[in-house]
């Protein structure tokens, strides 16, 4: 038995085709309805005619990633109610529909977020990279937060102010969509700053104490309707899994997710396990958490960063970066094992390769930043062997 291999899609705007994505090897697939906006219901209608769609070239809907959560939900503020009962009727109408498996994020105003979506590499692919300076010179010289000083030592302040200067208009340009625009189709997308700057506003005066209350009431409601409807969630790590622009961050650590799981005590309140996400963080140790955690997770996302000294790091290769992935791997495997023995039905555990290097004809092809398909190929293959390889050492059935 391995891990169920995956592969997101992300939609029918996608570059990478449903045919494409069937070539890479994967067997399910993971996509949300992404041309609707946080906190609207996602009928049945709708989920059944992406859900065929998948199905017409021989694969299934694995996991729904992301059903959105709208941002009243994470501040507790305004029609946060009337969301709520939308993402419970979302979830029915999911597990109606036989789709088990729904990822979502709770990362205040961004989802992922990096300065540079294409940082060329020394074999000229490009990679997704944060760079602590470059974000520094975004967060005070060109959004000019106020208080962000407070965030930076005198002499990063002085290397932001260096990198800020020698950026032409168009650098700047570039940089500040590569921040705000972020990841297309992840529910956020702000035009311009003034947009992000209202979205910080809303969260002033929130701390991650407050934060994780609302999630912990989020989770009190939605929870009970997951059960009820067969669906298993996974909650996306941040990141970068620290705290960015000011806002409060409650998804990063070990002692984060224990929190979370033990808020609502139930299996279908789990864990997207997102090595690249969590792996940020030299004090995260991944092979342990994926131990500790392991009963819980629901969803992973398989791949790993190189750090900086500073807090900068950039996408490694999927086997290469500061994550142990053979150690994360093999507990992953055990721990499906441990599922089997215990007849537990949620054995397939769905991996997919978590973003990979823009490469080979790629280059000259427009994709997704980090979502090009040859990347994510490499990366895929390269865990597929990592596991076969295991399993047999391990004689794993
Ligand atoms: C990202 C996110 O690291 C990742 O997987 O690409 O956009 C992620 O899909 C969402 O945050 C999950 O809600
Ligand atoms: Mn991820």
């Amino acid at each position: 038995m391995s891990l169920e291999q995956t592969w997101r899609w992300y939609g029918p705007h996608d570059p990478v085709s449903l045919w494409d994505c069937k070539q890479a090897g994967a067997t399910g697939i993971v996509t949300a309805l992404h041309h609707l906006p946080p906190g609207v219901v996602w009928t049945v209608e709708e989920i059944l005619a992406r859900k065929q769609e998948i199905e017409h070239v021989g694969m299934s809907w694995s996991v729904a990633e992301s059903v959105p959560v709208h941002e009243d939900i994470k501040t507790r503020t305004g029609r946060y109610q009337e969301y709520i009962e939308n993402y419970k009727q979302s979830l029915r109408n999911l597990g109606q529909c036989g789709i088990d498996t729904v990822c979502y994020n709770f990362m205040p105003g961004l989802d992922a977020t990096r300065t540079d979506h294409a940082y060329v590499m020394p074999d000229r692919a490009t990679a997704l990279r944060f760079d602590i300076n470059e974000f520094a010179a975004f967060e005070l010289y060109i959004l000019k937060r106020e208080g962000a000083e407070a965030n930076y030592t005198p002499a990063q302040q002085q290397k932001a102010k260096q990198i800020v200067e020698k950026l032409s208009k168009e650098q700047i340009q570039r940089l500040t969509t590569t921040i705000v625009a972020g990841f297309p189709g992840v529910g956020v997308d702000y035009t311009n700053l003034d947009q992000l700057r209202a979205v910080l506003d809303t969260y002033k005066g929130l701390d991650a104490a407050g934060l994780k209350e609302n999630l912990a009431y989020f989770l009190s409601q939605i929870i009970p309707v997951a059960e009820e409807a067969g669906i298993l969630m996974a909650i996306h790590p941040d990141d970068p899994p620290f705290p960015i622009l000011g806002l409060p961050r409650v998804v990063s650590t070990e002692a984060d997710a224990e929190y979370i799981l033990q808020a609502v005590d139930s299996p279908n309140n789990g864990l997207c396990f997102c090595t690249g996400s969590f792996g940020v963080r030299a004090d995260n140790d991944l092979p342990g958490m994926a131990r500790r955690l392991a009963g819980r997770i629901n969803f992973i996302h398989l791949r790993a960063t190189r750090r900086d000294e500073d807090g900068s790091f950039v996408e490694s290769e999927h086997l290469t970066g500061d994550v142990d992935m053979y150690a994360v791997m093999k507990a992953l495997l055990e721990e499906q094992q441990k599922r089997k023995k215990a007849g537990r039905k949620d054995l397939r555990m769905p991996m997919r390769p978590d973003h990979g290097h823009q490469m080979l004809h790629d280059l000259r092809r427009k994709s997704i930043p980090g979502y090009s398909a040859i990347g994510r190929l490499r990366g895929l293959a390269e865990l597929r062997g990592l596991e076969l390889g295991i399993r047999k050492a391990l004689s794993l059935d």
